[in-house]
């Protein structure tokens, strides 16, 4: 019997796969049937991808980046039964500010979604005079009010975490250029109330690793669990063809996310299927959600692929968590608690 425990709301209709026959590294294998989203998805939007969804009264919803066919992102609602086969709303998210009035980003992209006690969260990437953190709160989905920017520019890659710690909202993000940033880690900061934040703190450095060289960003919301939370990222190598951006896999300490516990030193999901490879920007696996279910240990991960596409990938709780820690490595800049 293992002692290890998912802690997290039970998801009876999960979407899943068995694992196949003949995977001999990361215990991670993707749906047969990807990707689940193709090109022109909706009017005015020729891809939808790096898209995050979750459970929602016996369904699910997400939060997709709809890019239009004038080349600017904006985030669009979708529903689904199953969450393989999405429905999306023709508009993109109406944002209002607090008092209730129309306020919308000039553009939004790369969102999360995540539940924290009543209130739903999207967190994104926006322009704040160059590339920053979007942030807007929803309790039924139809109401989508935006609050302030939690950082300063240049940031992207904000995921919160599901549930405060010692109290307070718990945020990662990836300080960064406005441009293709080559360089990155990943930084955690605090707020008693999503609008103040501070004690940021370092979490993890750009790997010592060749595939998660360049840079590393937050991905899926962590998950909890009885060893720590469980955090899939994305990390970026270069090659002499430009970026390529792969899956991994790293727990964090439960009370002092800033201490990394186990970082898989190896990749866990990275570009080799064609829709994968080939798209608007080739070689990106990008990690936005997971669903995650703690009665059966199942986890999807939702990624987006190419730039083009979104794609899902199983994986199974214990044995996804054995192998961060049996293959893991921590840099020194890792394991403190990210203070100087
Ligand atoms: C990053 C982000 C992502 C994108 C990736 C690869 O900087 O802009 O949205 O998937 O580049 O193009």
């Amino acid at each position: 019997m293992s002692n290890l425990k998912m802690i997290a709301p039970p998801v009876p209709n999960m979407p899943w796969q068995e694992r196949p026959e003949g995977i001999m590294d990361a215990p991670v294998w993707r749906y047969s049937e990807n990707p689940i989203i193709g090109r022109n998805p909706i009017k005015g939007v020729q891809r939808i991808f790096n898209s995050a969804v979750m459970p929602y009264k016996d369904a699910f919803i997400g939060v997709f980046r709809g890019e239009q066919t004038d080349g600017v992102p904006h985030i669009y609602l979708g529903r689904s039964k199953d969450a393989i086969h999405w429905q999306f709303d023709e508009n993109k998210i109406p944002f209002v500010d607090e008092d209730g009035n129309p306020s919308m980003p000039l553009y939004a992209y790369d969102p999360r979604l995540v539940k924290v006690e009543d209130t739903y969260y999207i967190i994104w990437c926006q322009d704040f005079y160059g590339a920053s953190i979007g942030l807007a709160k929803t309790t039924d989905f139809k109401t989508f009010t935006r609050l302030e920017s939690p950082f300063i520019p240049y940031n992207r890659n904000a995921v919160l975490f599901p549930r405060k710690i010692g109290g307070k909202f718990m945020m990662l993000s990836r300080p960064s250029d406005s441009g293709h940033t080559p360089f990155g880690d990943i930084f955690i900061s605090e707020s008693p109330d999503m609008t103040y934040w501070g004690k940021h703190r370092h979490v993890m450095s750009r790997g010592s690793n060749w595939w998660e060289g360049l840079k590393i960003g937050g991905g899926a919301a962590p998950i909890e669990t009885s060893e720590g939370w469980l955090m899939f990222y994305h990390g970026v190598c270069l090659t002499c063809n430009g970026y390529v951006y792969s899956v991994g896999g790293a727990i964090l300490d439960i009370d002092n996310p800033s201490i990394v516990k186990y970082r898989c030193k190896n990749i866990l999901l990275t570009p080799e299927e064609w829709y994968e490879e080939r798209g608007f920007v080739p070689n990106v696996c990008f990690p936005c959600a997971t669903i995650h279910d703690p009665e059966t240990g199942r986890i999807a991960i939702y990624y987006g692929a190419a730039d083009s596409y979104v794609g899902l990938a199983f994986t199974q709780f214990e044995d996804i968590m054995r192998y961060i820690m049996d293959n893991s490595m921590v840099n020194d800049t890792d394991t403190g608690l990210g203070k100087r």
